[in-house]
């Protein structure tokens, strides 16, 4: 049978063809869609959210010192989160074959950097696969385990946007029984890494590199397409299908995995075509490796860009340089830009609105909230990583001393707070810092797409679980009095953030409220609001709160007089379909301008 399937649906039909018993993750964008397509499509499969990438692969870890098949995914920026666990891996090696999914994000489409992750395969000396498209994203998938297996090594498999979210036709097969029994072995020296098990450990997996270069040397998906002589490609992944595009009738050696290379079949390629070109994204790692090997290609990163995506425009422009003609754009008029923003209704809103009036700076972290750095809010001030607003604000509490109380808070959502804001917290409280921090608690994984997470409830497949308490987390990490706001309250918001801005103490604030997008939590929205435009002033209070639904327009004559005859140069409106009613325009507003028809109108975690 065949199906179109996204390379990220084929990654997870691989996983499931290939006999795969555990599969750990946690979300990220372009990673998110391959758990979850285990988790709903094939039952058969173990599959959790974890709390980070960490716990995933060492979930995963356990999981193959049992005996069985099993994988970890993540979006490039989780593999340095994980990476500790994964380099010591690469020594220990694996029981049942385990896998390593990498997706990166060239072009930072929904990340915080475009790092390469094959450079993670040459650091922690494993295997990597890429695939071009579905098809080899799946058949790449199965093979990473049997060469897991094979050679004891966790391998990795890598996908980019592109490859992740593009779909394509996948052939489908049977799955297999993997080879491994599960059952408990004891083998200390080769799993419990003390120095001097390592050591020899160490001397083992540089054997395992050698042997893995003959296999590269023979491995189909390494594959040499002999056309045009005169110019031939190297590449491999997307870069491949770009080039291809272009450049049908030249000649390719398109690798299927890329580390490590094989030395002798690129020899090959440069005796049997005249000008080698590397065609790659982001990083030259295929070229310096190749160059390193002493080849010498005709071009490579001085002629396609090393930052952001390639595409077939820039494959061709590269190799033809000022003769490139670049191609009429396809619409006229450039599309209105969209900014990326808060949804109508978003419980984020309330909270930056108020830090936005207390004029404090604000550490940031990721998630839906990092957009607040925006205008016209523009209250997020910094943001590197997940967990990283915490350890921010109390080291900027250290070094500012007197002069920062009452000034700096740190902001970070519910599911990034498990992630990576666990231990920070402790420090901020061991250490005695004044840092204030407010945990965003929308009971979601908002900016991924709305993913479980040990603070929800509820599991990746919807059964409900233990939930995390923030308030009692907080208390047994030494916080004397956690408090929660509803952020759609901005009063109340107001002034439990100001008061716990003034102390000495390390505080911590819950903002409560449900991501607005969440189905169980909100059955019904409120109805829409509407603004009176005989009584609206213009004054912008609610446009400055940055919600989709509501815009400003510019008038003229009669309608720049309010009824009881003041001037105004605009008027607010508020798009209906847009609005759930959240209230806080109704509430900044000081003209009375806008109308409710609501009883209690504030939205609350009781809707829950
Ligand atoms: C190491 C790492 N893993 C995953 C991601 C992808 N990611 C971006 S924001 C986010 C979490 C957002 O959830 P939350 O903190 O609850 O905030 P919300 O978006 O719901 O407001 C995740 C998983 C990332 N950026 N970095």
């Amino acid at each position: 049978m065949r199906k179109i399937m996204s390379g990220n649906e084929a990654i997870a039909r691989g996983a499931y063809e290939a006999g795969v018993k555990v599969a750990a993750a946690y979300p990220g964008t372009p990673s998110t869609e391959i758990l979850e397509t285990i988790a709903q499509e094939y039952k058969d499969i173990y599959a959790e959210w974890s709390p980070n990438e960490k716990v995933a692969l060492e979930v995963a870890f356990g999981a193959s010192l049992a005996g069985a098949r099993t994988m970890a995914s993540m979006k490039h920026v989780g593999v340095n989160v994980a990476a500790d666990p994964f380099m010591t891996l690469s020594y220990v090696g694996v029981c049942g074959g385990l896998v390593i999914v990498t997706c990166d994000d060239p072009e930072l489409y929904s990340s915080q950097n475009e790092q390469d992750n094959r450079h993670y395969a040459r650091f922690a000396k494993v295997p990597m696969f890429e695939p071009s498209d579905s098809q080899e994203a799946k058949d790449f998938m199965k093979l990473s385990f049997e060469v897991s297996e094979r050679f004891d090594t966790p391998v990795m498999l890598r996908s980019v946007t592109r490859i992740s979210h593009g779909k394509g036709i996948v052939e489908l097969e049977e799955p297999v029984i993997p080879p491994v029994s599960i059952e408990i072995r004891k083998d200390t020296a080769k799993y419990t890494m003390l120095p001097s098990y390592a050591r020899i450990r160490h001397g083992v997996i540089e054997g395992r590199f050698l042997k893995l270069k003959e296999f590269a040397e023979q491995f189909p998906g390494n594959r040499m397409e002999l056309n045009d002589p005169s110019i031939g490609f190297i590449t491999a992944g997307i870069s491949y299908q770009y080039a291809k595009e272009v450049y049908p009738n030249y000649s390719y050696l398109k690798l299927g995995m890329v580390w490590p290379l094989p030395k002798n079949l690129i020899g090959d390629f440069f005796k049997k075509v005249k000008k080698v070109y590397i065609v790659e994204e982001l990083d030259p790692f295929l070229e310096k490796n190749i160059r390193a090997m002493g080849f010498k290609p005709k071009g490579g990163k001085d002629l396609f860009p090393i930052c952001g995506e390639l595409n077939p425009f820039l494959v061709e422009k590269g190799l033809l340089g000022k003769k490139f003609k670049p191609p009429k754009p396809a619409l006229k008029e450039p599309l209105p830009p969209r900014p990326p923003n808060l949804c109508p209704g978003c419980p984020h809103r309330g909270l930056m609105y108020v830090l936005k009036r207390l004029k404090v700076y604000t550490a940031g972290d990721i998630g839906c909230y990092t957009l607040a750095a925006y205008p016209p809010l523009s209250v997020v001030n910094n943001n590197i990583c997940m967990g990283a607003s915490i350890g921010a604000v109390h080291g900027m509490a250290k070094a500012l001393g007197e002069k920062g109380k009452g000034k700096i808070v740190g902001v970070i959502g519910d599911s990034t707070f498990l992630h990576a804001g666990v231990h920070p917290l402790m420090d901020v409280v061991y250490n005695k810092s004044y840092a204030t921090i407010i945990i965003l608690d929308n009971r979601t994984t908002g900016m991924t797409g709305q993913q479980e997470h040990p603070g929800s409830g509820y599991t990746i497949r919807g059964e409900t679980t233990h939930r995390t308490d923030f308030v009692e987390l907080g208390r047994a990490l030494g916080i004397e009095n956690p408090r929660r706001i509803n952020p759609w309250n901005l009063e109340e918001t107001e002034k439990v953030v100001k008061e716990e801005l003034e102390r000495d103490q390390p505080s911590l604030v819950i903002s409560e409220g449900p991501c607005i997008l969440l189905r169980r939590a909100f059955k019904n929205y409120n109805k829409p609001l509407q603004v009176d435009s005989t009584k609206c002033r213009g004054c912008k209070a609610c446009v400055n709160l940055g919600c989709p639904a509501i815009s400003y327009q510019l008038v003229e004559g009669e309608m720049a007089m309010t009824a009881d005859g003041k001037k105004r140069k605009g008027i607010s409106q508020i798009e209906a379909s847009l609005c759930p009613g959240c209230h806080l325009c109704y509430q900044v507003c000081k003209f009375e301008a806008i109308q409710t028809f609501e009883e209690k109108p504030i939205f609350g975690f009781e809707t829950m």
